[in-house]
């Protein structure tokens, strides 16, 4: 009995070895990688008002932009440093697992079979999100409980699309849903009027609304659906990596909370507060832990600002979008953005 359990040992640890599985067997750098490319490669949505988005010029800007310039700036004081690669819902996560992007910084939902059985991991959340329906003014709903036999435009490959069928399935009405791969697509049949409402993100909904022809004659109906943590999701398997995309979110999250901004970032290196003077690599080695200089945050934050900056500019005041903090406001402010400390 002891001779089978230990010859199963051996056999595990033979195949775990072949398979690369084993601790002993070298992971192969993504930071290496990176570095020698002299680019950090960052899959971001095909375009998003406040999340990702190229203008007119080819400039990409957005919440999930900023996250991915602030990782180019870690890496190599240099937040243009950047290559972004346009992926819809379907190719999003391939796209990543084959390694044609380092980073997934795309309005993606952490659920548990993405984190744990498509071979990437989740590393925060960059914004709390919730499902919402868009319906016209002229059909007078109050309530998503209203929308019993509606049709319904949604995205496959979505949270979206599987939470739509749980809210109607749970409150046992009927509904039609009517289903495209690309964003557009969606947008434009419930333009058309080819259905009754139109699902995705909060966020989402009020960026798309914006580009209807008469946003004035629709209206978001108050119930959110759904929680969509949204966040930055790496491939599998490698810690460092792993570790420096954590890190970087709760670098912005971190220095919003200590006042540190895209402003002052310089003088604040001579701050006498010593959690500003570990954020900033003033005092001590945090950034070695991450294979980083230790001004790795400095880097970051000259970039791209900290998290309440990055947040204004594209979604919040300083946007077209005017969306309020809300829950993505600090955890002293009374909303969930809460980072651990540099210590
Ligand atoms: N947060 C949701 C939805 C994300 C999503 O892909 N939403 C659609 C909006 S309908 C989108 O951004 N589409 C853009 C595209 O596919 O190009 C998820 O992770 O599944």
């Amino acid at each position: 009995m002891r001779a089978t359990s230990s010859f199963l040992c051996t056999l595990s640890f033979l195949s775990a070895l072949l398979l690369g599985a084993s601790p002993v067997v070298a992971q192969s750098s993504t930071l290496e990688a990176v570095k020698k490319r002299g680019q950090l490669v960052c899959g971001v949505n095909t375009g998003l008002a406040g999340f990702g988005a190229p203008d007119d010029k080819g400039n990409w800007t957005g919440l999930d932009i900023d996250f991915c310039r602030a990782v180019a700036a870690a890496i190599f004081g240099d937040g243009t440093r950047v290559r972004f690669v346009p992926l819809n819902a379907k190719e999003r996560f391939t796209a990543l697992q084959t390694g044609e992007v380092d980073i997934l910084s795309r309005n993606t939902t952490w659920t548990m079979s993405r984190d744990t059985s498509l071979g990437l991991n989740f590393v925060g959340i960059l914004y709390f999100d919730g499902q919402a329906f868009m319906v016209r003014k002229s059909l007078g709903l109050k309530s998503a409980d209203e929308l019993k036999g509606a049709s319904i435009c949604v995205q496959s490959g979505t949270t979206n699309e599987l939470n739509l069928a749980d809210f109607f399935a749970t409150r046992g009405l009927t509904y039609r849903p009517v289903v495209y791969e690309r964003l557009v697509e969606v947008l434009g049949a419930y333009a058309n009027g080819r259905c009754d409402a139109f699902t995705t993100d909060s966020s989402q909904l009020i960026a798309e609304r914006t580009r209807l022809t008469d946003p004035e004659e629709h209206v978001m109906l108050p119930d959110l659906v759904s929680k969509e943590p949204l966040g930055p999701a790496v491939r599998q398997g490698d810690a460092q990596w792993s570790n420096i995309v954590r890190w970087t979110l709760f670098a912005i999250i971190n220095a919003e909370e200590l006042g540190v901004t895209q402003s002052n970032v310089e003088a604040q290196r001579s701050s006498s507060n010593p959690e500003i003077r570990r954020l900033l690599g003033t005092e001590g080695e945090y950034g070695k832990g991450l294979g980083l200089a230790d001004d790795w945050a400095v880097s970051i934050l000259s970039a791209v600002g900290n998290y309440g900056e990055s947040f204004e500019r594209n979604l919040g005041q300083g946007s077209p979008l005017k969306i309020a903090r809300g829950r993505n406001a600090l955890w002293k402010d009374g909303g969930l953005m809460y980072a651990p400390p540099v210590r």
